[in-house]
């Protein structure tokens, strides 16, 4: 048998597909629709391990939809607005556009090498003004159905660089450019409002069975539904402050009131040098949840106290560093035998510390413990809720309130309005003008797209769109008097929000038609990294449903299947210099550069030949700062698309991570040589075989379960388990029909050995359109089955028989087993019954 030569397939193969538009969905097929869809990537240079794991999956899936009779659509495009093009822009002096550009068709080139079955036909790039244009349109249906507003909100501004920072900018507190301590300056920016979705986005999780619990429990925290009280304290100044809490049962338990840094009680204050320098303090801290949840917890006494709703006491009221202002009201009652922050707040202040939950029986009013208990229980030292369960003494807190008129059950969402504005150059451009006359005023539909002017600069900081000389300045669509453009951009998670429609109806005047795009979607499987499972994904699920509530589409839910894959790992390499103290980056070693010395140990070969020792370090995702990644253009040259794809495949679980290694592709790419030799190899015999015929019909039925469920890896054992089987079976017409299957049944994984060997064994049609093969039911029963055999009821061995054979034939093979022989001691048993197929039961 000859040798597969996977580059010359390769290319030939792709070229021929491309020739032929394989892979180009046909909108008005009569067949079922599918479509398989992986995150679209942003074109950073060059497409990594990730990128190739990721893509190679959903191929699989894409071409065993096709062999099954599906229309498919399976479509590639970019994520090209953002950051990074603006970066090599300040840095290499090019225009974010041609970077961005070259980069697309560099990785465009590098995803074709890797034969993925995609409907290039439909390429899009969100860069470009005829997808952002109709993303403008989109936010001006959003706009006229009151979906955008726009108000004062802080930005991170760098005052040495005088920009804006997007969050990622800052580190720790600083600019990543300046070093300068970033400051909270106010803007006015644009909103999408999210919020007014809360409920559909967290009901319309439940309908989602096919996504990863995990990623729907994100989402389901992300969105953040409370429901509890919201109420008025009387305070001794004779003012109010309102709070929210989820626990109106632990009102009797209540030992102070706290107010957030920002609150306006606090900046009432802010006049006692004492009071504002705790403000400013507690600034310093971070403000975010997971920064404010770390945090030692601070208190300051306003002297001032609120009266309790219910005994009137009176309790202190703070201003405390762990209570948010853009959270409920912005302020709580602290309850510290119940709430762990309170317990840590109280000890620190020694404030009284009082159980009103006792847990089971534990009915002890006195706490002594160390720490808050949040559990359920019955209600202790209470007045009227003694003795409830505690969601019986929430509701009867809340109808009290409510019934006297100082409160009322609320809900709280964690989710905010999603601010959309951008001050940066490389976006999609708000398209809005400002007039001194006539407001806010939407471009009209006929002058979109609002294109990004070309000739920019990036020399010095800022949005090069607000300094462009002439770009912002128009003529008011309303009144025709002097006006300025918006100067901001979109946050290009918009521009991920839509392009799932985008892709399955793309006509030139409007976003996309809705009949079109509603006979492709929902994305029935959607991939993609599982750092995309709140933000993208919940943007993603509110553009569509903001475009249904707007009458654009009727899709409630965007991605009805999700699938997060894991991460391609590799060692990491440090060089051993103990003595170093320059950059740390500066100590790890490409793989690349990595040799084995004699003992096997591992070295670096450095610039000038010269070789280093190395700490090998732990298995790691691959990244540019560890240096661990691997290029996967040479690995292609080197060993063909096929092996590439396999390996990615085979090694472990989808879900979770897969280590790369040079003996994995080369196990690879053996296996595609053995698949070679069986295909190239002898035919024409006769005869059947029994066992490889039911072999190769439980491996057509195996793998189409194992792909339709998305564990390739099982579909690879399977597929090399009957590889084996084959390879040992003598020459038959079973093991002519099992290669000619198994064709088919790789196909999806190593798609251009199929189509070569498909074309070798004379068929004219390429594989990728062939049906999957048929199975045979009556071959998946199993021949045999194992029978139990029992003596006086007791289990004392197992023998494996033809499956149906007689009564008789069975109580024969049991009496012949050595253990029963011995047991019986040659006395014929006193009874024997037989169940047919499971077991044998002898009376001695
Ligand atoms: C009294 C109480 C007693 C509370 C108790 C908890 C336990 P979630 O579930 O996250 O919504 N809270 C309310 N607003 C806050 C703010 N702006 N900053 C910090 N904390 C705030 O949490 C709601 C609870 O978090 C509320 O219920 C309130 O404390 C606190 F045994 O009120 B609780
Ligand atoms: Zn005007």
């Amino acid at each position: 048998a000859s040798r597969f030569n996977a580059l010359k397939a390769d290319a030939h193969w792709q070229q021929v597909w491309d020739e032929r538009r394989t892979f180009a969905a046909d909108d008005h097929s009569a067949k079922p629709k599918s479509y398989v869809l992986e995150m679209f990537p942003y074109p950073s240079g060059k497409i990594h391990m990730g990128h190739v794991r990721n893509y190679t999956m959903g191929d699989v899936l894409a071409r065993y939809r096709r062999m099954t009779g599906h229309e498919v659509l399976h479509p590639m495009g970019w994520d090209a607005f953002g950051m990074p093009a603006e970066n090599a822009a300040m840095e290499k002096g090019v225009h974010p556009g041609g970077w961005t550009r070259a980069n697309i068709a560099t990785m465009k080139a590098q995803l074709k090498r890797l034969g993925f079955a995609l409907d290039w036909t439909r390429e899009l790039a969100t860069c470009e003004p005829d997808y952002y244009g109709h993303e403008q349109a989109i936010f001006l249906e959003f706009y006229k159905a009151g979906l955008v507003y726009r108000k004062e909100s802080a930005v991170n501004w760098d005052p040495v660089d005088m920009t804006v920072l997007a969050n990622e900018q800052v580190i720790d507190g600083r600019g990543w450019r300046s070093g300068a301590l970033v400051e909270k300056r106010k803007l006015n920016q644009w909103f999408l409002k999210i919020t007014q979705f809360a409920d559909e986005l967290l009901d319309g999780l439940s309908t989602l069975e096919h996504w990863p619990d995990k990623v729907r429990l994100m989402q389901e925290n992300w969105i953040g539904k409370s429901q509890g009280l919201t109420f008025r304290f009387r305070l001794s100044d004779g003012g109010e402050v309102e709070v929210f809490t989820t626990r109106p049962d632990t009102i009797f338990g209540a030992s102070f009131v706290a107010v957030a840094a920002d609150h306006p009680i606090a900046q009432a204050l802010a006049g006692d040098p004492a009071v504002a320098a705790f403000i400013a303090r507690c600034k310093q801290g971070g403000t975010t949840a997971a920064e404010i949840e770390t945090q030692e917890k601070l208190g300051f006494d306003t002297g001032l106290t609120a009266a309790h709703p219910f005994s009137g006491h009176p309790l202190p009221v703070y201003i405390a560093n762990f209570v948010l202002m853009d959270y409920g009201t912005g302020a709580v009652f602290g309850v510290p035998a119940h709430d762990q922050r309170d317990f840590d707040f109280a000890t620190k202040y020694s404030l009284p510390i009082r159980r009103v939950v006792a847990e089971g029986d534990k009915a002890d009013p006195a706490f002594d413990e160390a720490e808050a208990y949040t559990g359920p229980g019955t209600l202790v030292n209470s007045h009227f809720l003694d003795g409830m369960d505690v969601a019986d003494a929430k509701r009867e807190v809340i109808r009290r309130a409510e019934a006297d008129g100082w409160g009322r059950g609320s809900t709280v969402w964690r989710l905010r309005d999603w601010g959309v504005s951008r001050q940066r150059y490389w976006g999609t451009p708000i398209p809005i003008v400002h007039c001194a006359a006539c407001g806010e005023v939407p471009v009209p539909r006929e002058q979109l797209p609002v294109v990004l002017p070309e000739d920019v600069t990036f020399d010095v900081p800022g949005n090069p769109l607000d300094r462009h000389p002439t770009w912002k300045h128009v003529a008011c669509p309303s009144c025709g008097g002097e006006a300025l453009r918006d100067t901001d951009t979109l946050d290009t998670f918009a521009d991920s929000s839509w392009y799932f429609i985008r892709f399955a109806s793309q006509p030139q005047d409007r976003p996309f038609d809705r009949a079109v795009a509603e006979s492709w979607l929902p994305v029935g499987q959607y991939i993609g990294g599982v750092e995309h499972a709140i933000l993208h994904l919940l943007y993603a699920r509110f553009f569509t449903r903001a475009l249904r509530h707007v009458g654009m589409i009727d899709v409630a839910e965007p991605f009805t299947g999700l699938f997060t894959q894991g991460m391609v790992t590799h060692e990491t390499y440090r060089l051993a210099l103990p003595d170093y103290d320059g950059p740390r980056g500066a100590l790890w070693v490409s793989p690349d550069d990595i040799v084995v010395g004699e003992n096997g140990q591992r070295l670096a070969r450095m610039a000038d030949g010269a070789t280093v020792p190395v700490t090998v370090g732990r298995v790691e995702k691959m990244s540019k700062s560890k240096k661990n990644t691997i290029d996967p253009e040479p690995i292609v040259d080197q060993y063909g698309a096929d092996a590439v794809r396999w390996f990615m495949l085979s090694d472990s679980p989808p879900e979770r991570d897969l280590e790369w290694s040079e003996n994995g592709i080369e196990g690879a790419w053996r296996f595609v040589q053995r698949l070679w030799r069986l295909v190239d190899g002898e035919r024409g015999s006769e005869g059947r075989d029994a066992a490889l015929d039911r072999k190769l019909h439980q491996t057509i039925a195996g793998v189409a379960a194992d792909i339709e469920a998305l564990s390739f890896n099982k579909a690879v054992a399977k597929l090399y388990e009957l590889t084996s089987a084959v390879e040992k079976a003598a020459p038959s017409a079973s093991r002519d029909d099992a290669v000619e299957a198994m064709i088919r049944l790789v196909a999806p994984m190593v798609p251009h050995l199929a189509e070569e060997a498909w074309s070798l064994r004379g068929h004219a049609g390429l594989v990728a359109d062939a049906p999957w093969p048929a199975v045979d039911a009556a071959l998946l029963v199993e021949d045999e089955v194992t029978i139990a055999i029992q003596v006086n009821g007791k289990l004392r061995d197992t023998l494996v028989l033809a499956k149906g054979l007689p009564r008789e034939a069975i109580e024969a093979a049991a009496l012949a087993s050595d253990k029963v022989v011995r047991l019986l001691e040659g006395r014929a048993p006193k009874k024997v019954i037989v169940v047919p197929d499971r077991l044998v039961n002898l009376v001695a």
